[in-house]
Formats: C-alpha cells, structure tokens, sequence
C-alpha cells in the first residue's frame, strides 16, 4: 500500500510529517528541531532527491522503494555517541520479528540482512553553543528497491525480497517506533543497549580492513569495541588502536562502503 499522510497520521499518535519528496529528511529534521519539535516527531518521505549518508555520501532508494525517516530524539548529552547503536539495535528487533534469521550489525552503522547491506543510519544532532539540542536519527531501510544492474547489486539487500514477503512500511514504521522509543528511554544508563549492540557486531574477531576518514588503511583483527562504540583493532605489530569512525571490511570479498 501507498504511503500518504492520510494514512501515516491516523497510524501514529505523534508529530509526523509526511513528504512525498523531499531532499533529505534529515535536513526538514533538524528545522523542526530547532523550531522546537517534541520528543519522538517523524519527518518521512516516500523519496529523497539528496538522501545522505556519512561524509556527504549518496543514499539511494526510488520512490516508494524504502522506509525513510528521521526521529526527533533529545537524548542526555553524554548519549549522543549511543544514537547509532540505538538505531541499528532497533533496526536489528524489527527484522528479527518479521522472522530474519542471518540479522547483524557491521561496525558502526550498517544493518545486514544475508550478509548486504539493509539499512543505514544516520544521526545528527543539533547544538546552541555548548548545548545540546537534540539528534535527528535518520534510518534508511530498504524494502524493495532492485538492485539488480546497479553498483550496489552485490553488496545491498531489501526486506521483501530476502524474506519472499510482501511488507506494509507503515507496518515497520510503528515497529520500529515502539522499538526506538523505549531505547530511547534507557540511555541514562546505556550498559543494556551497549550489550544489545555488541552482541549483533558481525566482525568482532575477525581479521578486517579499515578505512579512516583521511583514506589511510589499517589491516588487523576487529579484537572489541568499548562502551562508547569504538573499535578496538588490533594491528599486526601488536598495538592496540581505538577506531571511533571509519569504514570497514570483513574478510576478502568484502568492500568497504567508501566509494
Ligand atoms: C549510511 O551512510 O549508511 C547512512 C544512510 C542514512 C540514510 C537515511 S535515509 C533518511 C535520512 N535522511 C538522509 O538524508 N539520510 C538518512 P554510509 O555508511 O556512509 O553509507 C553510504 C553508502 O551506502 C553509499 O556510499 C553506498 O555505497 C551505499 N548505499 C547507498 N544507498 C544504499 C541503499 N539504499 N542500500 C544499501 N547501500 C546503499
């Protein structure tokens, strides 16, 4: 079925805005954050014409493809780095209830279905000065864009066809709420989201590849992540480096998302 705001009004019982195109939903977000938007609004679209990712990158999904959305979060300012685990965390519980079996987290935004890219996640948050005014949480989640014939084939993936089913969005956009609204209530004490996301990391253990934001490459095994989500990589001289942003690579066939 459709989205229309017809139809996402009367699902949820918060400020939501719906946009048939949009730029980004992140940038409306953030205007309604700054304008004061309560906890929990929604700004959703059924399409974005400059959909983002980190780093400027391009987010793609034709229209009526994806779920695209950002939640208004004011979460304590100390949990401003938890905004990535929160969502992917959520992410991971709503396809685990539609029955997705081989669901996890690379390290540090990507949800993966079969081992491709699902879902990205975006958080940005708004300051005054030194306070914070709170984070806009941008999730992208494919439901059933083809990727077949596009640069994404091999490393991207939609809901409905992994799990051979025909989904409503605003079925996942309710989900998906309750799931991110009651994260959002623990994060004055983030051990259990921290856990939740730790145990869905894809790699830890494993020997990887990872690209900084200056494009240098460091090679070793993913050995941990402390409680702020860094990565703890160890390198083959055996130091022990703490990754707080990056791309990663698992294994050989892998690629990082940086292109
Ligand atoms: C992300 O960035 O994964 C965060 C994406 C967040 C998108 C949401 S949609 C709603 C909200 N409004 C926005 O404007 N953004 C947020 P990153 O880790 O940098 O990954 C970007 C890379 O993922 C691209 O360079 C491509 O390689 C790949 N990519 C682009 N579109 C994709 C898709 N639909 N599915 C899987 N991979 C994709």
């Amino acid at each position: 079925m459709p989205l229309t705001a017809d139809r996402v009004q009367s699902a949820l019982d918060r400020p939501v805005r719906f946009y048939e195109q949009v730029a980004s939903t992140n940038d409306l977000a953030l205007a309604w954050l700054r304008d004061g938007a309560s906890a929990g609004a929604v700004v959703l679209a059924d399409e974005q014409t400059l959909g983002r990712g980190r780093l400027g990158r391009a987010w793609l999904a034709p229209p009526g493809t994806a779920l695209m959305l950002s939640v208004i979060v004011r979460p304590p300012s100390e949990a401003v780095g938890s905004m990535t685990m929160l969502g992917a965390v959520a992410i991971c519980e709503l396809l685990e209830s539609l029955g997705a079996a081989d669901v996890g987290i690379k390290w540090p935004n990507d949800v993966r279905l079969n081992g491709r890219k699902v879902c990205g996640i975006l958080p940005e948050a708004a300051w005054d000065g030194q306070r914070l005014l709170g984070v806009v949480l941008g999730i992208g989640l494919n439901v059933r864009i083809d990727f077949a014939n596009t640069p994404l084939a091999d490393s991207a993936i939609s809901l409905e066809p992994a799990l051979d089913t025909r989904i409503d969005r605003l079925d996942l956009l309710v989900t998906l709420l309750s799931r991110i609204d009651l994260w959002t209530q623990t994060l004055q004490a983030r051990h259990e989201l921290f856990a939740a996301w730790k145990r869905r990391l894809t790699m830890l253990g494993q020997r990887v590849s990872v690209s900084s934001v200056d494009d240098s490459m460091q090679q070793g095994v993913a050995e941990d992540v402390d409680n702020t989500g860094a990565l703890l990589l160890r390198t083959d001289d055996g130091r022990l480096h703490r990754l707080v942003a990056g791309d990663i690579a698992l294994g050989k066939q892998d690629q990082p998302d940086g292109d």
